[in-house]
C-alpha cells in the first residue's frame, strides 16, 4: 500500500505526555525514508515503456509541515491537523536540469491545489517545494482547480492551462451542478504566476492544452499579425458529459491575454466501440519529433462497473498539427494490479511528460485518481509504436484479419 512505511509510526506505543519528541523523530525518519526510496523498473513489460515499482508521489509524500502542527504544546497527540487525500495528475517540465512536476494535490476536504515537486532524476527522490502554489484568482474565483498542462511556448513564457470548476448558479437547487472552464496562467519559474482571463468558449471545456509553437496563417495579409496561439480543446455539453462534443478539438487564438474559441474543429474524434467511445482528452502538450508531433491522450469507455480511463497515443504532421498521420489502435497504458485501486477505480490519467536530452521520455501518469507514477520510454520507441501498431479496424472481423497478418508474417523466414 502507498502508506506502508508511514503506518509503522502509528504503531509506536502512545503514552500521553510521553515520547512526543521520540514520535516526531520517528515520523521525520520514516518520511525521509519514503522520500529517498530508490525506484526500480518493473521487469517483463511490453517493450514500449518500463513502468516502475513504486508510485513516485502519494499523499504521504507531502511535507509534514503541511499536515502536522509541530508544536508539542498545541498538538500533544501529534495528530494530523490537515489530512491529504491524493497526489495525482501533474504537469511536467525540465527546467535548468531539474525535473519538476506541478502536481494536483487533493486535501481531505476535496479541494485540489497545485504544488511543485522536484527530483534530481525524474524517477525517484521527488520532494515538494516548501509551499503550495498561490495561484492568483480570475475575475470570477473558482471553487476548485486541477490538472495543469505545462507548455514551454516559443513566446518565452511557460503556460499552465488547467480546469477551473465553479458551481453552476443557473441551477440554484442542484448542489452538484458545476461548470468546467479552461483557466490560463503563465510563469517563468513556477514560483510567480500571472493569471490571464479564462478561455472564452461557447461550451464547457476541460483538458485544454496549449500547443508549444505559433501557427502562422498563410492567408493573412503581411501587414497584419499572422501568428496564432493554438489550443487543443475538449468541448463538452455538461460538467461530466461531453454530449455532442465530438472529441479533441483545435482552436486558434490571436491574443493569449484575451483568449477566445471562435472556431473549433475536431481533430481526434470519439468513435463507437473504441477505447474513446464516451470521452477523450489531450494529455500533455505534444512532443515535436522529426517524424511528426507525438500526442498522449486519455480515452474513456463505459462498463457495467462505471467508466474506464486508459491512455492512448496518436501522431500529427509536423507542418500541420491538425492532420493525424498515425492512429495506433487500442490503449497504450492501462491500470495494472494495485494501480486499479483507489478513489476512482479503473482510471489512468496523464497530463505531463518530459522529453529528456538523452532521448528518453518520462511519462507521468496517475492511477485511480490517487497517486502518481512514472513510465519510461524514448522518442524512438514512441515513434515506432505510433507508426507500427495497427490501427483499430473498428470491427471484430478486422481485428482478426490484423492478427492473422502478423501470424502469417511470423511464419515467413526472416531474411
Ligand atoms: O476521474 C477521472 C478523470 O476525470 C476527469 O477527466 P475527463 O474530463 O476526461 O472526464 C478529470 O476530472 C480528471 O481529473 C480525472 O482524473
Amino acid at each position: 500500500m502507498d502508506n506502508q512505511i508511514h503506518k509503522s509510526i502509528y504503531s509506536l506505543p502512545h503514552r500521553e505526555g510521553e515520547g512526543w519528541v521520540r514520535k516526531l523523530e520517528a515520523l521525520h525518519k520514516h518520511h525521509e525514508e519514503l522520500l529517498t526510496r530508490k525506484n526500480e523498473p518493473m521487469e517483463w513489460g511490453n517493450g514500449i515503456y518500463e513502468k516502475y515499482k513504486y508510485p513516485i508521489l502519494t499523499a504521504e509524500h507531502t511535507p509534514l509541515e503541511w499536515r502536522y502542527d509541530l508544536s508539542e504544546q498545541d498538538n500533544p497527540f501529534l495528530m494530523q491537523r490537515i489530512m491529504m487525500n491524493a497526489v495525482l495528475n501533474a504537469g511536467a517540465i525540465k527546467l535548468d536540469g531539474r525535473y519538476l512536476l506541478v502536481c494536483r494535490v487533493e486535501g481531505a476536504d476535496r479541494k485540489s491545489f497545485f504544488a511543485v515537486a522536484e527530483s534530481p532524476n525524474g524517477i525517484d527522490n521527488f520532494r515538494f517545494w516548501p509551499e503550495p502554489i498561490t495561484m492568483p484568482e480570475a475575475a470570477v474565483p473558482a471553487t476548485n482547480v486541477y490538472d495543469m498542462r505545462l507548455t514551454q511556448h516559443e513566446d518565452g513564457w511557460i503556460y499552465g492551462v488547467f480546469c477551473a470548476e465553479r458551481h453552476d448558479d443557473s441551477q440554484p437547487g442542484n448542489l452538484s451542478a458545476a461548470t468546467a472552464t479552461a483557466a490560463i496562467a503563465r510563469t517563468r519559474d513556477l514560483i510567480r504566476w500571472e493569471r490571464l482571463p479564462d478561455l472564452k468558449s461557447g461550451s464547457q471545456q476541460r483538458n485544454v492544452v496549449l500547443h508549444p509553437e505559433y501557427i502562422t496563417l498563410n492567408s493573412q495579409p503581411s501587414t497584419l499579425n499572422a501568428k496564432r496561439y493554438a489550443f487543443y480543446t475538449r468541448p463538452q455539453d455538461g460538467f461530466i458529459d461531453t454530449g455532442s462534443g465530438g472529441g479533441i478539438g483545435w482552436a486558434l487564438v490571436e491574443d493569449i491575454t484575451h483568449a477566445e474559441v471562435k472556431e473549433e474543429i475536431i481533430i481526434n474524434p470519439r468513435h463507437y466501440h473504441t477505447i474513446q467511445e464516451v470521452k477523450n482528452g489531450e494529455g500533455p502538450a505534444p512532443i515535436k519529433t522529426p517524424q511528426g508531433w507525438l500526442h498522449l491522450a486519455h480515452g474513456v469507455r463505459g462498463t457495467a462497473d462505471g467508466l474506464r480511463y486508459v491512455l492512448y497515443m496518436y501522431m500529427t504532421a509536423l507542418d500541420d498539427p491538425t492532420r493525424v498521420i498515425a492512429r495506433p489502435g487500442g490503449w497504450f497504458l492501462v491500470p495494472e494490479g494495485q494501480e486499479y485501486v483507489g478513489d476512482v477505480m479503473n482510471v489512468v490519467f496523464s497530463n505531463g511528460w518530459i522529453a529528456d536530452d538523452d532521448g528518453r521520455v518520462l511519462i507521468y501518469y496517475a492511477t485511480a485518481d490517487t497517486r502518481l507514477h512514472v513510465a519510461v520510454s524514448s522518442i524512438d520507441r514512441l515513434i515506432d509504436y505510433c507508426l507500427h501498431t495497427p490501427e483499430d479496424g473498428l470491427t471484430t472481423a478486422a481485428s482478426v484479419e490484423t492478427i492473422k497478418k502478423l501470424i502469417a508474417k511470423n511464419k515467413r523466414p526472416t531474411p
